[in-house]
């Protein structure tokens, strides 16, 4: 379905038991993911949601999807309707199912089939806290996760949050897929440094398929 990949080379690491991290895999469908990305947040725009706890996340969001993760004084949950429209989410484009499921099946997951899709906008600055991703119904599934823009330091912890972390860097094209002893893992990202990335400008996005509901 997609070109190959000229500039990069696919390159698979094991960073701990159950992930898998293939850099450069996205690039085979760089154009596509670039596209899907504009439609989604121009249907959806990029918001910056209220933690629980009243905190304006550094991170802007967007989902697409039949379900999208949401975050207000409420708590976290997954939600079929964008609450800034009302209106369901954007579809979830064929091109990331694709992507993530070629991601998945390739660390060991089958038939992989993704219902919610985040969209995370880091500038220069922005960061995610540890943190670990239990909102969705099956814990057995993996998340796919694909980095596009400027690098960023990935942080890998432990089932705890107290454990030391372990710095992954994370670039444009890199996919990430997290399952089974991973998946509990907290995890998060250093504040993002200024740069300039040829296609995407000040910004790393960061596309996350779930199986949510
Ligand atoms: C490890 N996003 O959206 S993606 C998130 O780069 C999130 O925007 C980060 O954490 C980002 O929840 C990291 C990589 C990732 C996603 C989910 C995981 C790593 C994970 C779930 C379990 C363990
Ligand atoms: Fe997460």
């Amino acid at each position: 379905m997609f070109a190959a990949a000229e500039h990069r080379q696919n390159w698979r690491e094991t960073p701990l038991p159950g992930a898998l991290l293939l850099r450069g895999f996205a690039l085979q469908a760089e154009a596509e993911l670039l596209a899907a990305v504009e439609a989604i947040t121009a249907a959806a725009p990029l918001r910056h949601m209220q933690t629980p706890g009243g905190q304006r996340m550094s991170v802007a969001l967007s989902n697409c999807g039949a379900l999208g993760w949401v975050s207000d004084r409420a708590g976290y949950r997954y939600s079929a309707l964008d609450p800034d429209s009302g209106r369901p989410w954007p579809a979830l484009p064929a091109v990331l199912a694709e992507l993530a499921g070629q991601a998945a099946a390739a660390a060991g997951f089958a038939d992989f089939c993704p219902d919610a899709c985040l969209v995370n906008r880091y500038v220069p600055g922005a960061r995610m806290g540890l943190h670990q991703d239990r909102d969705e119904r099956d814990l057995r599934q993996p998340i796919v996760s694909i980095s596009l823009g400027l690098p960023a330091l990935f942080l890998f912890g432990g089932l705890q949050r107290s454990e030391r972390a372990l710095r992954v860097p994370l670039g444009h094209g890199d996919v990430l897929v997290w399952g089974g002893p991973a998946r509990l893992r907290y995890h998060g990202v250093l504040a993002l440094k200024e740069g300039e990335h040829p296609r995407l400008g000040a910004q790393r996005i960061n596309l996350t398929l779930r199986r949510a509901g």
